[in-house]
């Protein structure tokens, strides 16, 4: 469990200029030949490292003669006294069917398929797995002919049958690549074909894969395939490199899909739907999904990371553009809604825990542990803020800057900073610090108008508190968006010495001073419009000014931002004094839903409560059962309060089931609506929660199931049977209800689900089986999962030790709700940390629990 150090990178000695694999397939014992060649490219040694693990090493050549001068280790082999340039020859054994690990070669359900990234090209053949090690690879793979796709990446070269009666295909990939790129698919697949005309007029050939007879679940992916082929060239001016896109659905998988050239892997629930079996929620998933894969190609496969801690070159990259790809199709306020979600959710609390680290880390024992939401999500609004403060404009100069400067190259996050801050003049030295700097930067505002000379002025102090990995913390380089609204509810301009500024200031030293001129009259403020920087903001505000932001704020964004901090200062007060629901705040809530000019999509999220975890960071020490007793009374509340606007609403609203904006915006708020409804003596509840959970649409009907299940109504024990039954047939949504049970807040439910991982009911060498149920009984049963006797705890920890030598990437992602373990009482951190030291203790445990855990327990 050695670490390693970012300071430490070292240029490889030797570079390999290209790569011949041969697979011959067999469930235990899979032949594998690597045939590369190599050159020394620096004077340092004759000695070369290569990696490689969980492999029967057969025979080792160099050019052409028997070699032996190499020393084996666990980790991999250690090849002495080569010359400066040769042919090598390896010949392995792996075993894919007893690879629960899900990564290197392993089968899935019946399928050859490969994951590679970070480090599992090492399990597959003896090689620098290292992304700076890049090479043209050709790759013959033979197998049964019971599996009739044989897929690697590139073109298609040569195909042909066997004496005994095996077939194989051989593919070459045109472009450079780093290891964990490669990929191999064998299976008998049915085919989705469609065709994509890039603006230069190449016709590229697509293909999605998926399990027998699951084609009807396909067209969503590739529809969302090529609106994210054409949207890269519009927007980004990027056009597809090769002449064949492929994609593969398998149902054994760690991540949400993986982007290797030219063929995509993905995890099945990140591809397949159709109205019967996916919610609306889910296919806008999948459309991100493989808009984020697609759009690897040229931010991550055509410029690489030189090394891991780079991580966030292509995936913040990546991610910012998915987003905005996202918000161009669809609706800009939703995503950023939904991206905020997370940055004020999982990577704050990440900020603010044991495993607290730059989107550029600077040391690691197990990469795998840091495909976090610091170094996608937040890796992605520092994008976003470099963005901001250069303009459409100027960052796209930038980005042709950087695929002049590295394309073909592995490169790093200093690279692309370089890249932006040449190609438009200004200076991000100071702003490069986000890449170093770990922890949530904390705003404090305080605000004065002067009557006098109509001036309103900011002053705006910046700090950040330390974390674990680092003790001292500097100024950083933040832009804040800024409306100014007056009481009339009119957006003011912004002028700073006689000068009209944008809406953007930039805050670059620890506090300062805006003094904004020819402000009539005070006025309501909406700090960090959009949420300009991933911060937390002090802000005192009153009731009113919250209000006047909900109903007048240009940006739908500010408008959801301010009603959420409008409930949270409400729940709060209740919670710490007993208040009750202010009646200001009810008439807000009939005006929205009365109001004749609503947006319905928004307005689901206006009247939506904060979550259980929006309100418990705001907490030095959360309070569990009171933030959930009192989000429940504010639900019912307003429930019985609002009720008659609510049906009247709910009656009004109709849909015809289809794709369309406005269809899935009804069926968002008619459940939403719903969710309200089903805790009154509404005498038509019954009836309308039976008629959506019949519905042929899946939206309707889960919706329906969570209503009833969230509410523990009487027929919800009932809904869950039926809906069990009916989906017997279809894991991914047996999923569903397995998320729904997972966050029932019955009594008995710890006891209910250790019985269903004792008996076999979950699948644990599935991840999406086991992270459905219990991140879902983590996350949204609070009360269960935090009870003050520790079984929650137990619970998961009882599951961890066994999934760890299972799969232990997928062990270290379920510990997260284990990790924010100091921000809760002490009996609580008592129990959870008796937990950590069981886990402490296995003498075996993978490093990327190890990693975990000794953090936490440090
Ligand atoms: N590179 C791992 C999967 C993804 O971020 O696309
Ligand atoms: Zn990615």
């Amino acid at each position: 469990n050695q670490a390693k150090y970012r300071k430490d990178y070292k240029a490889p000695d030797f570079l390999v200029d290209s790569l011949y694999l041969e697979f011959d397939l067999q469930p235990t014992q899979t032949r594998v030949l690597q045939k590369s060649h190599y050159k020394r490219v620096t004077e340092n040694e004759s000695d070369l490292w290569l990696d490689g693990v969980n492999q029967t090493l057969h025979c080792i050549n160099v050019n052409g003669v028997p070699f032996s001068q190499y020393e084996q280790f666990e980790q991999g082999i250690l090849l002495k006294n080569l010359p400066s340039e040769f042919e090598l020859h390896i010949e392995s054994e792996i075993d894919p069917q007893n690879n629960t690990s899900l990564e290197g070669l392993y089968l899935s359900d019946g399928a050859y398929c490969t994951q590679c990234e970070a480090e599992g090209f090492r399990k597959i053949t003896y090689f620098q797995d290292r992304p700076d090690v890049l090479t043209k690879y050709t790759v013959k793979v033979i197998a049964d002919k019971s599996f009739t796709h044989l897929l690697s990446n590139g073109n298609k070269i040569e195909s042909g049958e066997l004496a005994d009666g095996r077939h194989f295909n051989v593919w070459q990939d045109p472009y450079n690549k780093p290891s964990y790129l490669f990929a191999l698919v064998a299976g008998d697949f049915d085919v989705l074909q469609d065709t994509f005309k890039t603006r230069t007029g190449r016709d590229v050939l697509l293909e999605l894969f998926v399990d027998k007879g699951n084609l009807n679940k396909a067209d969503h992916a590739m529809a969302s395939l090529k609106r994210a082929m054409k949207w890269d060239e519009e927007r980004f001016d990027l056009e597809y490199d090769l002449d064949i896109y492929m994609i593969v659905a398998v149902d054994f998988f760690n991540m949400g899909a993986m982007e290797n050239k030219g063929l995509n892997i993905f995890n099945s629930k990140c591809v397949l739907a159709n109205q019967a079996t996916a919610t609306d929620r889910d296919y806008h998933t999948i459309e991100s999904i493989v808009g984020h894969e697609y759009f690897h190609n040229w931010t991550g496969n055509r410029v690489t990371c030189q090394d891991w801690f780079q991580l966030s070159l292509k995936e913040g990259l990546t991610v910012f553009r998915d987003q905005e790809f996202s918000s161009d199709i669809g609706s800009r306020a939703l995503n950023r809604i939904d991206a905020v979600k997370v940055m004020r959710g999982p990577q704050f609390s990440e900020d603010a825990g044991p495993m607290a680290h730059p989107i550029r880390p600077d040391k690691v024992i197990e990469m795998n542990n840091f495909y976090t939401v610091t170094v996608y999500d937040k890796g992605s609004e520092v994008i976003r803020m470099m963005h901001t403060l250069l303009g459409e404009t100027n960052f796209q100069k930038g980005m042709k800057l950087y695929f002049e400067r590295h394309d073909g190259t592995a490169a790093t996050c200093d690279d692309f900073v370089s890249a932006m801050q040449d190609a438009s003049n200004i200076d991000l030295t100071l702003f490069s610090k986000w890449y170093s700097q770990s922890g949530t930067p904390e705003l404090n505002v305080d605000r004065h108008y002067n009557e006098s000379d109509k001036t309103l002025t900011l002053t705006v102090t910046q700090y950040t508190a330390p974390t674990q990995d680092q003790s001292e913390k500097q100024a950083l380089h933040i832009p804040l968006a800024i409306e100014v609204i007056s009481p009339k509810g009119i957006s003011q301009p912004l002028q700073i010495n006689g000068e009209v500024v944008g809406n953007v200031v930039s805050l670059k030293s620890e506090t300062h001073q805006y003094i904004f001129e020819n402000i009539e009259q005070d006025s309501a403020v909406v700090f960090l419009e959009d949420f300009s920087a991933p911060c937390k903001v002090e802000f005192d505000q009153s009731l009113d000014e919250l209000i006047t932001i909900v109903k007048h704020a240009r940006s739908d964004f500010s408008k959801w931002d301010a009603m959420q901090r409008l409930m949270i200062v409400c729940l709060k007060s209740s919670i710490d004094s007993g208040s009750e629901l202010p009646k200001m705040v009810l008439d807000l809530f009939n005006e929205l839903l009365s109001s004749e000019s609503k947006d319905l999509a928004l307005l689901s999220e206006l009247i939506t409560l904060p979550s259980f975890d929006a309100i418990a960071a705001t907490y030095k020490t959360v309070p569990v059962d009171k933030i959930c007793a009192q989000l429940a009374g504010y639900k019912s509340t307003l429930a019985m309060e609002l009720k008659d606007s609510l049906v009247q609403l709910y009656t009004s609203l109709d849909e015809n089931g289809g794709l369309d904006a406005h269809s899935i915006s009804v069926r968002a708020l008619k459940g939403c609506i719903l969710s309200y409804l089903a805790l009154t003596d509404w005498d038509q509840a019954s009836h309308e929660l039976e008629q959506q959970f019949t519905d042929s649409n899946m939206t309707n009907s889960l919706n329906a199931l969570s209503a009833v299940c969230d509410s523990l109504h009487s027929v919800h024990s009932e809904f869950l049977t039926r809906f069990k039954e009916k989906w017997q047939h279809d894991v991914l949504v047996l999923d569903k209800w397995l998320a729904q049970v997972g966050r029932l807040k019955s009594e008995n439910i710890t006891a209910t689900i250790t019985e269903m991982f004792a008996n076999g009911e979950v699948d644990i060498t599935n991840p999406n089986r086991v992270r459905a149920l219990l991140m879902s009984y983590c996350m949204f049963n609070p009360q269960a999962f935090h009870a003050v006797d520790g079984s929650g705890y137990t619970l998961l920890t009882d599951l961890l030790i066994k999934l760890d030598k299972i799969n232990p990437q997928n062990a270290a992602r379920l510990i997260t709700p284990l990790m924010s373990y100091k921000r809760h009482t002490i009996e609580r951190q008592n129990k959870v940390k008796e937990q950590l030291k069981r886990l402490a203790d296995i003498s075996d445990l993978s490093p990327d629990l190890y990693e975990k855990v000794s953090n936490a327990l440090n």
